[in-house]
């Protein structure tokens, strides 16, 4: 396999050589910016925040600022000025205090992607929201059967996330004790790998334009950065997709991947894999085994975005550097820890959610409307197992996420698929379906949170749903009758309001 920079293949553009030898002519502080991306620095490390006596306090300031991005400048918007972000290293069972100051000149919020626990108060709650100038505090307490992995928490602002987040509102969450569970990782190396985009395509620079081709892709902020093993050893990569928007396929030039866990939660076996194919805010826990002493580029490869043929360009985001005295590795992992198989448990409901769209880049659909706020789309009973089948009735990718409750993935396509733990993402395919299984029956989720599509683009014009999981013990009478009396009031509200294309989903909803 032959891997081509988007730097080797402009090589042989003539029209963009020419463009080099005038910029380097001419300009001299771009052809030194030039050099910082393609000499290697190290990987940069994260600003680590670790709780102390089972809490962890911090204070979040959210401000626009300018970021470097290799050659670029980006009009950036990140917590404590930091553009990968703060990272959150918590234990199961402890509590996070967050003060999140809004220095913005915009809403914002946090949501806690992947933790199981209360959607409701000062904790996991995204229908609070920060004004410009206001300050939200939270509290969230990590459960202790939270399972120990990689998370992250990032901005959910309903129509603006896609941008809140690209510019850089968004950190990892590291729940300790993964490698714990494997007592043959005690002496591995750990990294932690934070993927974002940037979205390049207003600037007046034709040279950062033409270079970095619309995305801007980094891992730790860094555009392009050098990794280190020795010959023979085995290192357990953490990788997050905090991207808005990319799925990222990642390769090691001569190297495979063996994965032992995903969206946080360990898997059940090792999978080894050219490539680690990372949905839009998915999580990957992956062994790396060092060859031979050489370098070795890492490379996000092209993939296929929109409806179309178009397809990015690989793109080199740094080198695996082999070098020194040759190590023993570690062989294959055998004893995972067990979860159990939702397969075997009887189902109390099952529901069907399609995902759509119209051709507009503005109009996406789930199960035919677009996202209320005021709006409760699936309620759920504490205590239910269901399965839901997931269709995608269009031509672009669409990643399924839910806030509060992991997953088990059963089908793709028709296919069962083998059990390997729990997710809380999972790719639907082009025209195809996707079966999964869900049990809501820890009463710390009750309450109202969000299911929907995790390219933020597509969740910010309308692919997303609101749920609700009650509990039916404390549903009574009076409980029925005001929910019936308060929607009553929302009709009558839209009604007498301009916004009539809701009216037909409200009678919809009276009916079923
Ligand atoms: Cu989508």
């Amino acid at each position: 396999v032959t891997y081509t920079s988007s730097f080797q293949s402009n090589c042989w553009s003539w029209r963009r050589a020419l463009f080099g030898i005038l910029l380097a002519t001419f300009s001299p502080a771009l052809s030194v910016r030039a050099q910082t991306v393609e000499g290697a620095d190290a990987l940069p490390a994260l600003q680590e925040l670790s709780s102390v006596n089972g809490v962890l306090s911090v204070t979040l300031e959210a401000a626009e600022q300018k970021i470097h991005l290799g050659q670029a400048e980006i009009d950036g918007a990140v917590y404590n000025g930091n553009y990968a972000g703060p990272v959150l290293r918590v234990h199961p069972g402890d509590v996070l205090n967050i003060k999140l100051v809004n220095h913005l000149a915009r809403t914002t919020n946090l949501h806690f992607h992947g933790i199981d626990t209360s959607p409701l108060g000062m904790s996991d709650n995204i229908h609070r929201v920060a004004d410009p100038g206001e300050t939200l505090d939270y509290t969230v307490v990590i459960p202790k059967a939270q399972p120990p992995g990689t998370y992250w928490y990032h901005d959910h602002i309903h129509r603006i996330s896609e941008k809140n987040v690209m510019d850089g509102l968004s950190g990892a969450m590291i729940v300790d004790g993964f490698v714990q569970q494997f007592p043959e990782l005690a002496h591995v190396k750990e990294q932690l790998l934070v993927l974002k985009d940037y979205e390049y395509e207003d600037s007046n620079d034709p040279y950062v334009v033409k270079t970095l081709h619309k995305f801007i892709q980094s891992i730790n902020g860094s555009v392009y950065s050098k990794m280190a093993m020795q010959p023979g050893e085995t290192q357990l990569w953490h990788i997050v997709n905090q991207s808005a928007d990319y799925y990222f396929d990642i390769a090691l030039k001569n190297h495979k991947f063996r994965i032992i866990g995903e969206d946080g939660v360990s898997a059940l076996r090792e999978t080894e894999i050219n490539k680690i194919k990372i949905k839009p805010a998915s999580r990957m826990d992956v062994l790396v085994d060092a060859g031979a002493a050489g370098d070795y580029d890492l490379v996000s490869e092209g993939v296929v975005t929109g409806a179309g043929p178009d397809k990015t360009q690989d793109r080199i985001l740094g080198k695996l550097v082999v070098e020194g005295e040759p190590i023993a590795g570690v062989g294959s992992i055998e004893n995972f820890p067990p979860r159990e198989d939702l397969r075997s448990r009887k189902i109390d409901a099952t529901r069907s959610v399609v995902f759509s769209q119209l051709n507009d880049d503005a109009h996406y659909y789930i199960n035919g409307l677009m996202f209320d706020p005021e709006r409760v789309d699936t309620r759920v009973p504490l205590g239910n197992v269901e399965e839901w089948t997931l269709r995608n009735d269009s031509d672009e990718m669409h990643v399924f996420h839910i806030h509060q409750v992991s997953f088990q993935v059963t089908e793709i396509n028709g296919e069962p698929q083998p059990f390997n733990s729990y997710v809380d993402l999972v790719r639907i395919p082009e025209r195809g379906s996707v079966k999964i299984r869900m049990a809501f029956t820890d009463p710390v989720i009750v309450g109202k949170f969000m299911y929907h599509c995790h390219v933020l683009k597509h969740e910010d014009h309308g692919m997303m749903a609101m749920i609700e999981v009650y509990d039916p013990a404390k549903e009574n009478m009076l409980s029925r009758f005001w929910q019936r009396v308060s929607a009553d009031l929302r009709f009558a509200g839209h009604l007498c309001g301009a916004r009539t294309q809701n009216v037909w989903s409200k009678v919809r909803l009276w009916f079923s």
